[in-house]
């Protein structure tokens, strides 16, 4: 494997999953692999989880890592070909593609969606110029679109967590408020992810926040938050802005105020409502506003080991590009 941006870049599901047990059981098994390769992480927007997990995955492959915060002490760059660079950005995408790719043997981008053009956005412009112009191999570290590697890990726990063989889990992505225009890459990811999983998948949102047709492809979409989260052993919550479908114009947008759609907010009701599920979202989480603080707080609330798990699906990433090397 190249390039890291969909599920179906793994292959097969299941033995990438039999991969993720096998790194989890001894993280330091290819640590041989990576003796005298670099990767380089770059980010355009902040992170916690995603520049430790990603970091820890290369030392456990025994790679060298370099991460560059483009926002902290880079050139400000300019990402739009054909722009009269007389503004604020110093250097130009193009030039500093091919220049970080001399320094590394594979690269990571984090570069959120700008949620205004949603074309752009949903082409991937950033992503695929990394691609074009490093010739070096690129993994999405959430990109406009996508979370792959919070997809893979977030897979992973359920797996983990799901104890009945017999039965497929019945798993439940429900949007959530939040004050702020955030994009559709986790919940977009999560989507692919669970489609391509042996789970019951369904999506419940407010009207106006369906996403894009490509992601959601065969899962069911209930808008009455109540009836979807019925039977659910699994709640996933995360906030997206309206990813444009039906109306284009919307797109990137907060459609209604926050304060009159805290009914969507994840609390113990919501919770009662289901086969004692287990909670989870990716994080970073706004308390009170997503989810309560019991709710998050409970012995079902799963948010750390899926973060712990970042470290695992980015490891078998990694591992995965290397040998592609
Ligand atoms: C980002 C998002 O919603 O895409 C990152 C999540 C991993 N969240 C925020 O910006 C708060
Ligand atoms: N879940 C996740 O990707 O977190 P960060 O934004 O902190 O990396």
């Amino acid at each position: 494997m190249r390039n890291f941006l969909h599920v179906q870049d793994l292959g097969d599901l299941k033995l990438a999953l039999a991969e993720a047990q096998e790194i989890k059981k001894d993280r330091y098994k290819y640590v041989e692999l990576g003796r005298n390769k670099t990767a380089l992480l770059v980010f355009f927007n902040n992170s916690l989880r995603t520049r430790l997990s990603t970091q820890k995955a290369a030392l456990n492959l025994g790679m060298n890592v370099i991460v560059l915060d483009v926002n902290a002490g880079a050139w400000k760059l300019e990402t739009e070909r054909g722009v009269i660079m007389d503004g604020d950005k110093s250097e130009h995408l193009l030039e500093a593609i091919p220049v970080m790719a001399c320094y590394c043997d594979m690269i990571g981008i984090r570069s959120f969606a700008g949620l205004t053009d949603r074309e752009y956005d949903y082409a991937e412009t950033v992503y695929n110029q990394f691609v074009k112009y490093s010739g070096k191999p690129v993994f999405a570290m959430e990109t406009a679109t996508v979370h792959p590697l919070q997809a893979f890990a977030d897979l992973i726990t359920i797996e983990e967590h799901w104890k009945n063989s017999q039965l497929r889990p019945k798993v439940v992505l429900t949007w959530a408020p939040h004050p702020k225009s955030l994009p559709q890459a986790v919940p977009n990811s999560f989507a692919e992810w669970m489609n391509a999983a042996d789970v019951d998948f369904v999506i419940t949102h407010p009207e106006g926040y369906e996403l894009d047709p490509k992601f959601v492809g065969d899962a069911r979409v209930e808008y009455d938050q109540k009836k979807a989260f019925e039977g659910a052993d699994f709640i996933y919550a995360k906030n997206w802005s309206c990813p444009g479908v039906t109306r284009p114009a919307d797109y990137g947008k907060i459609l209604h105020d926050y304060h009159t759609m805290t009914h969507w907010t994840v609390d113990a009701e919501h919770m009662s409502w289901t086969n004692n599920a287990k909670f989870m979202h990716c994080l970073p989480v706004r308390r009170n506003m997503i989810v309560t603080d019991d709710v998050i707080e409970a012995p079902t609330s799963l948010v750390i080991p899926e973060a712990a798990n970042r470290e695992i699906s980015a490891t078998v990433v990694l591992k995965r590009i290397l040998q592609s090397l």
